[in-house]
């Protein structure tokens, strides 16, 4: 019978796109005009540090140092004897973000008033890293997500849980594999330098643990949002503008040898470049190209706004507007399902490659995600 009202809802949801128990992640139901995104504001950033301690400051800011035209950066080396490994096994949920909103409260607050603690005033508090995924989720074929959503004082909290399929991903990682994972890492060492005037170090250790973040408030149609990413490095230059425009995103790419390797760069790639730069306003990726021995041969830098002409004229590619659409008419689904304001009440909304995302409910459940610390602050 389950299995039957299943098929039922997938039905329905094929001829209603309205449907309110799913949503549709058809391409074509996206394809209109680009959504207001408003410049995104930094109203803040916090670091972590080498023991992923929270500070409400920017001491983990690297700064961006140009790298010689045909570097020789060994991405290998330091991986067995310098590298200091985050637990990622750790899910550390929303926790850091919503540190800095109890730090940074009175930013985030207009209706004062002294009989009751003020509400925030935005829709949704999430990692930017959430928001990536729900921007390509319309040209996403290998990886489901899960999203566990609580509206908590009028907000809307949406933190990820981890799927099946990708704790055995992680579980099951080669060694080849990992190692490549540190590669973008020692990119960042050889690029960054740790002050204005020093230059990179890359000699001393890696270690993951260590973050700087920016909080950045921005509206998506009516939908007010309030995220947070990890930001790699800024110009170090001191009159470039303010942040985050000043904020520039380090990648690590194959070397590209063909035509074909360069379209599948900008089919698959740059979707997940631009997404998740144009979302916090980063205005710039810098590439490092490296060969098949992890040594980087060649930097590009590609501007966010320079890849929709990019990309133009690659056949069946990704458009932006699908993209903000998406994610727009997401948000609206959450609202509209996200009804019980309770900090024990998660709505988890999943989604697997070719099908609709739909959602449960779920009370007093292992899903619940809010810490009491953030729920009696908020209630003081
Ligand atoms: O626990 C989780 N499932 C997640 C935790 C998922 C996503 C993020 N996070 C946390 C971590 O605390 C991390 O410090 O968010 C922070 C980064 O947030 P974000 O900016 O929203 O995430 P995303 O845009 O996916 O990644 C940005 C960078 C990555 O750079 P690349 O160039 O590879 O995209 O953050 C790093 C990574 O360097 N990163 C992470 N660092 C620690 N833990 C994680 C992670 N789980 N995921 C990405
Ligand atoms: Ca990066």
């Amino acid at each position: 019978p389950n299995n039957h009202r299943q098929h039922q809802s997938e039905l329905a949801a094929e001829k209603n796109p309205q449907n309110s128990r799913a949503l549709s992640t058809r391409r074509e139901l996206y394809e209109r005009d680009f959504p207001v995104y408003k410049q995104p504001v930094e109203v803040g950033n916090f670091s972590l540090d080498s023991e992923r301690r929270f500070f409400n400051d920017s001491r983990q800011m690297r700064y961006y140092v140009e790298p010689d035209r045909n570097p020789n950066f060994n991405l290998r080396d330091g991986y067995k004897d310098r590298f200091i490994k985050r637990d990622d096994s750790v899910k550390e949920k929303l926790s850091h973000i919503l540190r800095w909103v109890i730090a940074n409260r009175s930013k985030l607050t207009t209706r004062m008033t002294t009989a009751s603690p003020c509400a925030l005033d935005v829709d949704f508090v999430t990692w930017r890293g959430h928001l990536t995924k729900l921007l390509t989720t319309p040209y996403e074929t290998r990886e489901g997500w899960m999203l566990a959503a609580t509206k908590f004082r009028g907000t809307i909290y949406i933190s990820e849980v981890e799927t099946e399929a990708a704790q055995r991903e992680r579980e099951n990682r080669t060694e080849r594999h990992e190692e490549m994972m540190y590669w973008g890492y020692k990119f960042e060492q050889y690029m960054c330098a740790d002050n204005v005037h020093s230059a990179p170090d890359p000699d001393g250790v890696v270690n993951t643990n260590e973050a700087f973040c920016t909080v950045v408030q921005t509206r998506l149609a009516d939908h007010r949002l309030l995220f947070s990413g990890e930001v790699d490095c800024r110009d170090k230059d001191p009159s470039a503008p303010a942040p985050p425009t000043c904020y520039i995103e380090l990648k690590t790419s194959a070397e590209i040898c063909t035509p074909k390797q360069r379209s599948n760069l900008h089919r698959f790639k740059l979707l997940k470049w631009w997404a998740q730069s144009f979302l916090p306003g980063v205005p710039r990726v810098v590439a490092g190209f490296r060969d098949h021995e992890g040594v980087v041969v060649s930097v590009e830098t590609f501007h966010i706004s320079k890849i929709s002409q990019l990309i133009k004229n690659e056949y069946n590619c990704w458009r932006p507007t699908v993209c903000m659409n998406f994610c727009c008419d997401f948000l609206s689904f959450v609202k509209r399902a996200v009804t019980e304001d309770s900090h024990s009440v998660v709505y988890l909304f999943s989604w697997e490659p070719h099908k609709d995302v739909t959602y449960s409910v779920h009370r007093d459940s292992q899903y619940s995600f809010l810490p009491h610390w953030f729920i009696d602050e908020m209630s003081t």
